[in-house]
Parts: structure tokens; sequence; C-alpha cells
């Protein structure tokens, strides 16, 4: 089975190098860390790279070791979590990918293009994160503390705070788990989701002010600019979840928040929906992808083209 070769691949190779999604969530992190933590005991060179981590995961073991840039030229294993293609990590890590001796991946998003040498794959899976511990589980690690915590981060953030659609009993198994080993769930529910810097709020009381409703109010739409970020000095994951403040809108069937990344036309558009469309359908015809009730895409056009096509697109889903 392809988890016994992953545990031969660890056991058997010395340097490693992990990698997530690009604008890395709580599931990213969790994912890259549980990894990371897991093979460092088992005395593995390796690193983490990720860039625009949020600080609100610092409280994570190992987070203060996450590099921006790999410091090896190469790896002898590349891994990739929390990812559907790894072209969906930064641009600059895929020669470190392309270069690596052996590749393992770790995913949970549909459309996933099997990208690896190894690849554990479960669409059905709510988080990244359940996949690894399910796998750490069948291939004989049992996760220690700091572990769990990295696995429940993930968890919880990637269910929405065990809600999302998805959610199954192993949520809840895997959670009990984490509770039992002494993880201070209360801690880090706060900590990877309700605590919010105050720039996010400023960032928010924005987005709310502009909501437009479209479709019978069935369409949520708003946005922020790179303006409005230099103005109000956001850190990375202020734009995380703003989405959901249309999805949670009584009436709204899909959510769309869109935000600018670099000044001059490169946009993220961020997508949810409560109970019938797919937007991960939506966002592939962008380019982008993710997950049946939550997707993203990054859209090279101006601001009024972008939102026009995502709201025509959203329209033609809506019964
Ligand atoms: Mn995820």
């Amino acid at each position: 089975m392809t988890l016994d070769d992953i545990k031969n691949t660890f056991e058997n190779n010395n340097t490693f190098i992990v990698f997530a999604h690009v604008t890395p969530d709580g599931d990213a992190v969790g994912s890259g860390l549980a990894v990371y933590n897991l093979l460092k005991d088992l005395g593995k060179e390796l690193e983490f790279a990720a860039k625009d981590v949020p600080a609100n995961f610092e409280y994570l073991k190992g987070f203060d070791s996450i590099v921006e840039m790999p410091s090896k030229d190469k790896y002898d294993v590349a891994i990739v979590v929390d990812c559907p293609d790894y072209k969906r990590i930064r641009e600059v890590y895929w020669p470190y990918f392309e270069n690596a001796k052996t590749t393992i991946e770790f995913d949970h998003h549909t459309k996933n293009t099997m990208f690896a040498d190894y690849c554990i794959v479960d669409q059905a899976c709510p988080a990244c994160c359940q996949i690894l511990s399910s796998s750490f589980d069948y291939m004989g690690y049992e996760a220690t503390k700091a572990i769990a915590e990295c696995l429940l981060t993930g968890v919880i953030t990637d269910t929405g705070g065990f809600k999302n659609e998805g959610t199954n009993m192993e949520t809840f198994e895997l959670a009990g788990w984490c509770v039992n080993k002494g993880v201070n769930l209360t801690k880090i529910y706060k900590d990877s989701m309700t605590t919010i810097t105050r720039t996010k709020f400023e960032e928010e009381k924005i987005a709310m002010d502009r909501m437009e409703f479209f479709a019978d109010g069935k369409i949520a739409f708003t946005y922020i600019l790179k303006a409005d970020d230099d103005k109000i000095k956001t850190v990375p994951g202020d734009h995380d979840g703003i989405v959901e403040i249309g999805r949670n809108i009584k009436g709204v069937e899909i959510s769309i928040f869109l935000y600018e990344r670099e000044e001059g036309g490169t946009y993220k558009a961020s997508l949810r929906s409560n109970e019938y469309v797919d937007v991960s359908e939506i966002c592939l015809l962008f380019g982008g992808g993710g997950h049946v009730r939550a997707a993203g895409a990054t859209m090279k056009m101006s601001f009024e083209d972008a939102k026009k096509a995502l709201i025509n697109e959203a329209i033609k889903n809506i019964k």
C-alpha cells in the first residue's frame, strides 16, 4: 500500500522539504507543521517553506522554524500538503519539487491531479490534517501533543469550527483524541478561529459596508482593495474568513469575496456556498479550485471584469 511506501521513504531518506498551498490557512500550516514535527522527531533534516503565514498560528511547535526559502539546493524528498497540484505551491518552490528524488502528497481538494510519486488523497475528508492523522496511525507513528495541536488546528479551521459539510465521526474522534492527549481545545479554538487582529476587524467593517446582493439575495458580493490594505496596514491572514460574512446571511447561497493582491490587476476570489452550488466548478473556470462549498481562484483582469465574470457564473448556478 502507498502508506507503506511512504513510511519506507520517511525511514530511508535524510533530507526533506515540505510545502503547502500559497497564502496558507490553518489546515495548510497545521499539516505542514505536523509533518515537520513528525520527521524532526525521527531525526530527519528538514524544512517547511512557506510565505505569508498568519501569525495567529504562532502557538504551534515549529512555527518559528518556517523558512521563506529552502536553504539547500536539493532535497531527497519533497512533501506537499493540502494542495491539489504542485503548481499551486509558490512558483519559486517548483524546482525543489521537480528535483526531489521522491515526491509525496497528502490532500483533500477536489480535482487533485495526483502529481506526486505517492499520493494520499481523500476528497471527502474535511481537512488535510485529518488525512495526516489517519496516515500517521496506519504508519505506526504516535502523534505527540505538539503534533496533536497541529492536527487539531487544521481540523478546526477547515471545518469552520466543526460545522462545515464533511465534518464526520472521525473529525470528532480526532478532536476527542487530541483533548485526551492534553491539548487545550478552548485555547486552540480561540487562537485559530475566534480571535481576530484589530486590522482584520477594520477590514471586516469595510467588507460589510460594501456588501451587495444579486439574484434576489441569493448571491452576496464584497471586496477589499490594495488601497484598503495599505491604509489599514493588514497582516497575512486578515482576509481569511471575510467571505463567511456573506455566507452567514439568510437566503444567500453563494458568497463571493474579491481582494486585490497586487496593484494593477491581480485579484483573489474566495467563494462559499450553503446548500447546492459547487463553487469549485465556478473557480475552475478561472484556473482555481478547492472544495464543493469553499473554493478560490486568482484572476488577472480588471476589478470590474473579475466582478462581472464571477457574478455571471454565480447567477448561472442559482436555482
Ligand atoms: Mn485544507
